[in-house]
């Protein structure tokens, strides 16, 4: 079989914390990835390949079937949506949760909240199925400035200790959702390369029980 299997994963939290992971499961990349400045890395096995890319892009790469196999936080699911997607394991790493935060105190009143945050569609979703009405503002980062600055009356962001959040004056209030990094693989992909898939998969869910087992 000469198939390559191609397996996306994002710089920092998901590389720093799935290829242990990886590792565990005898797959291996050639070269220290996080001192490299190439985006395509060859591993232990000549058949597997990995792909460095942007964690928002990792399902758009696996839905289309340029990728085979992703990591991706469940935030960058939820709001990419699961079209063309399979997600056949939670990985158990990168755990936070997706959470709306206001300043320490704020009076949200009735009246419509701003909400600022980069996950709109969550938001969108979130919200109207509660039918409450928001304005929602969409922002790429930094989050917790918006509501310092007046920008916004609510956000919603990630949060893991809640320590940038009470470095900026702020609390949380609802969890929307827990998150942790899953492995994803493409419709055709599970299809067509389904023998080259299902030995990653299987020691990657050994790797994660033995892990669980450990703790
Ligand atoms: O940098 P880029 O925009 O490309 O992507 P990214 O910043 O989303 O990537 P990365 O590597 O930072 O995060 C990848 C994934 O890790 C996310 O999609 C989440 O599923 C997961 N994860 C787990 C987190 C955190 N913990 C986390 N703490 N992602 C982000 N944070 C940030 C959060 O945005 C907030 O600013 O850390 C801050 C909150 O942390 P605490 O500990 O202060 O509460
Ligand atoms: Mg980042």
């Amino acid at each position: 079989m000469t198939t390559t299997l191609t397996i996306a994963l994002s710089k920092g939290r998901i590389l720093k914390e799935t290829l242990p992971l990886l590792a565990d499961a005898d797959i291996r990349p050639s070269v220290d990835i996080t001192n490299s400045r190439k985006l395509l890395f060859e591993t232990n096995h000549p058949h597997i390949q990995l792909l460095v890319i942007r964690a928002t892009d990792v399902p758009t790469y696996v839905a289309h079937g340029a990728a085979d196999i992703g990591v991706a936080g469940k935030d960058v699911l939820l709001e990419h949506g699961s079209a063309g997607l399979y997600e056949p394991l939670d990985l158990n790493i990168c755990r936070c949760r997706l959470m709306t935060c206001a300043m320490v105190g704020a009076r949200l009143g009735n009246q419509r909240p701003r909400v600022a945050t980069k996950f709109v569609n969550i938001t969108r979703r979130y919200f109207s199925k509660q039918s409450r009405q928001v304005d929602i503002i969409k922002l790429y980062g930094a989050m917790e400035l918006a509501p310092i600055m007046g920008l916004a009356d609510q956000i919603v962001d990630i949060v893991d200790t809640g320590n940038t959040l009470r470095a900026n004056g702020m609390e949380p209030l609802e969890t929307i959702a827990n998150i942790s990094a899953r492995m994803v693989v493409g419709g055709t992909a599970m299809k067509l390369k389904h023998a080259r898939i299902q030995p990653v998969m299987d020691s990657l869910t050994a790797a994660v029980s033995q892990r669980q087992h450990n703790n």
